[in-house]
């Protein structure tokens, strides 16, 4: 497929400063009339034909200042409309296409979603609406009527204020006016109808606006989304107090559907997400959904900011709005939760997630400079590493001159559609500092790797330590490394170097040498403290450096890398963990109870994903299972008495209330740990006390994680156990989702047997995204032993819901098809399965961008 370069971008010729939609929704024949006020762009080419895309769209009529265009100028079709010649003067354009919402399977533009009609524009689904210059950097002031039947559709929702609503006599059908006074891109633009209950509540913005905030879900679900509801009230809040950033309008509308691609979408006034992340209740929904509700919640609705008001000038700059909105939910998220515990979530999901992509034939920078479907960039890269980058800019600048800059933005850009260089500029301005060296760190894919050598002169009392960077044969980056020495009792306070500032030595070079001085015992160096920038870091420090870290170091996040690193080497070079298990269970018995959320993340080891992350050789998926499966076993038994009494201690009244605070949170998910790592130790007990565990739960988080400790011990207690929730939640879809996934993650042979009677559940669809990511998602992306089976099924399996999934939906199938991004280094057998596969699927008759950009660049 033809690409799109960075390098090509040319204003548009043409602009459109209003748009005045007239929506008839009916299932089959909704018709949309789009007038549009055309004019010249100045910046563009004077003359050039106006040129509207369009996808899979029927024209019915088309008329310019009221009257038919001049014969023989107009080109119209399904994918797009071209005037030669228009006016060189502002002018009108009337254009009434029809659309067909039940049919569209691709869930992009307007569709049905168990019967509620809604849209899903970004990145291009405006062009399934009606023709339009879509494109972020055309921004228009829309008008929309929303017309449907009164019993199917009695909630009509569009971006911006209510103007008006009636009924339209004689017809049982009904209408509503919605006025969006902020200029937005089309990719912004979105409607509701249907029926839909809600829970609503009155904020008052710090400018004194009341806003009427409302969350709409399916119909009998309501005291589901009363969490939601107040993540977006303290989001509100949190922008106002953080960031100076106050809503815009008089209402905020979120609304759940149960087809969605993404997680959800930021639409101005209009939030629409996946069900997933708004419906909550105890029974439902485990603490890490609510959690991820308020994150998403918090993201979405931080984009009226990053990304509605400031918006993108052409897609490679999606970070400039994904990457910030991330950085922003999570310093959200970090400010109502635990900052360190956060912090290791963080930095779990990028190593899980954008690691390995940056490491693949998929990587790319993060602002790309060519594609061929922008679909596919909505990735880990641009998210999570576009957020590490701006976390970056605000360690080197400082709080004050980064919250300086963000105002600068925000005040320079507002109603514009900006760049990257329009951020960075901002903080310049503010800042003083150049910071062309570290604009690199937006055009250079694939993770640096930081490595640290230190020596300590007794005589001198001096420690000299080393740092050196590499990437690529580019400029070295700006690199913030945060950082500081631990003696065998704590902290060395006292040891002093002048290049590190405030903890942080920024390293500009390719290697440099730092003294420290009146250092008075050999140190072990804690380096990236916090994590402080997106690389990987080789320090070669010895297992007791890494438990002198993991007693003493003052960086929450260091010490959790400590027992990480020092696990990363028993699973890699084997050996005894006794050390490690001494060290943990000090561990517990000092933080267990203080910081249970800490304590249990100290307790995980690492996935096998992430072993095989760190692997320098080739991968062996069963290898790997073989050494993680072992080392748990080791450190269930030595850690037995404690596992024991804390599982027993951190009991839940059965009277006791749920909440899904973090205290709480972290206390269930200690327990839960310890129930895990006992059944890794010893399965008898542990499957007995998961089945007890199961029966007495009050809530979802203790429920489910005891099944899942219970799916991985073959037997009958687990099937029956499986069958069971399966009947307690037959009318519960989303938790349906949770007993998918944990079947298809468990690593034994007769899971894709298990698989392919799932696909033939009643509850199992192809056409609902959540299912086929639940069920054939899990599996890609969290069984790597069965994934990457020796006999070849595994990727089968998943290759054949790509293929099929292709024909409905594409954007979902490309993703899943994103589960083979690794495939080069695995070893030789698997791997040569894999290409062979890629190949295949390359060569299906009629396979769509998506799917097939995927498939190419991950042979290339
Ligand atoms: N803009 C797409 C969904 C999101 O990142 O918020
Ligand atoms: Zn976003």
């Amino acid at each position: 497929p033809p690409l799109i370069h960075l390098a090509d971008y040319r204003p548009s010729d043409h602009l459109i400063d209003r748009v005045d939609l007239d929506v008839r929704l009916d299932p089959h024949r909704t018709r949309v009339t789009a007038v549009l006020a055309v004019r010249p762009n100045p910046g563009g080419e004077p003359g050039a034909p106006l040129r509207l895309d369009g996808d899979d769209l029927s024209l019915i009529a088309l008329d310019l200042d009221g009257a038919a265009p001049t014969p023989g100028t107009v080109t119209a079709g399904p994918q797009g409309l071209e005037i030669a010649g228009p006016p060189q003067r502002p002018f009108t354009l009337t254009v009434v296409t029809e659309i067909d919402p039940t049919a569209n399977t691709k869930l992009m533009g307007l569709y049905r979603s168990g019967g509620v009609y809604c849209t899903q524009c970004e990145a291009d689904g405006f062009r399934r609406i009606t023709y339009f210059l879509d494109r972020p950097d055309v921004l228009s002031v829309y008008t929309t009527r929303i017309e449907a039947d009164a019993a199917e559709a009695p909630v009509l929702l569009g971006n911006g204020n209510p103007v008006e609503s009636g009924t339209v006599a004689g017809t049982g059908r009904h209408y509503a006016v919605w006025h969006d006074p902020h200029p937005k891109p089309a990719y912004l633009f979105a409607l509701v109808g249907g029926r839909l209950d809600n829970v609503a509540t009155t904020f008052r913005t710090m400018e004194g606006r009341d806003v009427r905030v409302a969350v709409h879900v399916e119909p009998g679900k309501a005291e589901r989304a009363a969490y939601a509801l107040d993540a977006v009230v303290r989001s509100m809040r949190w922008d106002e107090e953080a960031f100076g950033r106050a809503y815009d309008l008089d209402v905020f509308n979120v609304v759940a559907v149960s087809d969605f691609n993404m997680g959800a979408m930021e639409n101005k006034g209009l939030n629409i997400f996946n069900d997933k992340y708004v419906l909550a209740s105890p029974e439902t929904a485990t603490d890490a959904d609510y959690a991820a509700i308020e994150a998403i919640i918090a993201h979405e609705y931080f984009h009226n900011w990053s990304g509605n008001r400031v918006t993108c000038r052409d897609w490679f700059q999606l970070c400039l709005k994904e990457g910030l909105t991330v950085f922003r939910d999570q310093e959200f998220s970090s400010d109502m939760r635990s900052r360190a515990v956060h912090r290791i979530a963080e930095v779990r999901a990028l190593r899980a997630r954008q690691f390995p992509e940056d490491a693949g034939p998929l990587r790319h920078p993060v602002r790309p400079t060519a594609y061929a479907e922008i679909n596919n960039f909505y990735t880990a890269t641009v998210y999570e590493k576009g957020a590490e980058i701006v976390r970056m800019l605000k360690t080197l600048l400082g709080p004050e001159a980064f919250r300086a800059g963000m105002d600068r933005y925000y005040a320079d850009n507002d109603g514009r559609a900006a760049t990257v260089e329009d951020f960075l500029k901002a903080f310049e301005a503010e800042s003083g500092r150049d910071l062309a060296g570290f604009a690199q760190w937006y055009g250079r894919p694939g993770t640096p790797t930081l490595s640290a050598t230190g020596r300590y002169d007794a005589a001198a009392q001096s420690y000299d330590l080393t740092l050196a960077q590499s990437l690529d044969d580019g400029e070295p980056l700006v690199i913030p490394v945060a950082l500081g020495l631990v003696g065998a009792g704590g902290a060395l306070d006292g040891a002093v170097c002048p290049e590190v500032r405030d903890g942080v030595y920024v390293l500009t070079a390719r290697e440099a040498t730092l003294r420290f001085a009146d250092v008075p015992e050999p140190p072990v160096p804690s380096l990236l403290r916090g994590f402080s920038a997106p690389v990987r870091l080789r320090a070669e420090l010895a297992q007791a450096d890494h438990l002198r870290l993991l007693a003493h170091d003052t960086d929450p996040f260091n010490r959790w890398q400590a027992a990480q690193s020092v696990a990363h080497g028993l699973m890699r070079d084997g050996g005894s963990p006794a050390a490690f298990a001494e060290a943990l269970g000090l561990l517990l018995d000092r933080e267990g109870a203080r910081d249970s959320a800490f304590a249990a993340l100290a307790l995980a080891i690492p996935g096998e994903g992430e072993v095989a992350n760190e692997m320098r050789a080739e991968v062996d998926p069963d290898a790997i299972h073989a050494a993680r499966t072992a080392l748990r076993r080791d450190l269930g038994r030595a850690l037995r008495p404690r596992l024991d009494a804390l599982w027993e201690a951190l009991t839940e009244a059965p009277s006791a209330l749920y909440s899904p605070d973090a205290a709480a949170a972290g206390r269930r998910a200690l327990r839960n740990a310890a129930l895990d790592l006992v059944a890794a130790g010893d399965p008898e007990t542990g499957a007995a006390r998961a089945g007890a565990q199961i029966e007495a739960a009050t809530n979802m988080t203790d429920r489910l994680a005891a099944l899942g400790t219970l799916a991985l011990i073959p037997g009958e207690a687990r099937e029956g156990a499986l069958a069971a929730f399966a009947e307690r939640y037959a009318d519960e879809p989303l938790v349906l989702d949770k007993w998918f996934a944990i079947q298809a993650m468990i690593p034994e042979d007769g899971t894709l047997a298990r698989i392919a009677r799932l696909k033939e559940h009643p509850a199992f669809a192809m056409t609902n995204p959540n299912r086929v990511r639940a069920l054939v998602g899990s599996f890609a992306f969290g069984n790597p032993t069965q994934f990457a089976r020796a006999d070849g099924a595994g990727f089968a399996l998943v290759a054949d819901t790509v293929a099929a999934l292709d024909r409905t939906n594409p954007q979902v199938a490309a993703k899943l098809l994103t589960a083979f991004g690794s495939w080069r280094k695995l070893r030789k057998s698997r791997a040569c399965q894999a290409e062979e596969i890629l190949n295949r699927i390359k060569a299906i008759p009629g396979l769509s961008r998506d799917v097939g950009d995927i498939a190419a660049r991950s042979l290339m």
